[in-house]
């Protein structure tokens, strides 16, 4: 008896039972090539060009007159994208911001020229941008931003001076840019 049942044990045809047995086991396999699918949807993440700089800056949470960050540092001729962050603080009167680069030295130009503007019954139309002799976006400015209203954002997207140096940021909304400023290392 228990000879007959090991011969049935060692039979090519119990194996093959039981191999049959395991298979059903295995449709984990076929579902392998789904796997790589759900990879293809990041890929366009990927496009995002990785020499360009991707700054956010916003206003102090202690203190919406100043800049979260007073120093960024980019390279020489590097893309950048900065975005002014300005979201609603609890606590704090909401303010308008922007982000305007200038030449090394001009920041008391520009945020003067921009206070000037204060008298202008479209100046927050024109974002507090001064305006040079010819109309045209004021000389001394190199980059900027629109105005970012509380809860909201403004982008700037621009190439970094190809000359290094330490190149000064301010918010130029009348009465902002004594405190709100900050240095844009090129290196
Ligand atoms: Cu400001």
């Amino acid at each position: 008896m228990s000879k007959l049942l090991f011969a049935a044990l060692l039979a090519p045809g119990f194996l093959a039972l039981a191999q049959d047995a395991t298979t059903p086991a295995a449709p984990a396999t076929p579902a392998a090539p789904a796997v790589p699918a759900p990879a293809d949807p990041a890929a366009p993440a990927a496009v995002k060009d990785p020499s360009m700089a991707d700054i956010v800056i916003k206003p102090a949470a202690d203190n919406p007159m100043m800049f979260d960050q007073a120093e960024l540092t980019v390279k020489p001729g590097q893309k950048v994208k900065l975005t002014l962050d300005n979201p609603i603080q609890p606590n704090v009167q909401g303010l308008p911001h922007n982000w305007v680069l200038v030449k090394p030295g001009k920041e008391a130009v520009v945020g003067n020229a921009a206070l000037a503007m204060a008298a202008d019954p479209k100046a927050m139309q024109k974002h507090y941008i001064p305006a040079g002799a010819d109309g045209a976006v004021h000389a001394d400015i190199l980059a900027h931003t629109t105005l970012a209203q509380p809860g909201s954002k403004a982008e700037a997207e621009f190439t970094a001076p190809a000359e290094a140096g330490d190149y000064p940021y301010i918010c130029t909304f009348p009465g902002h840019f004594l405190l709100m400023k900050g240095t844009l290392h090129v290196k």
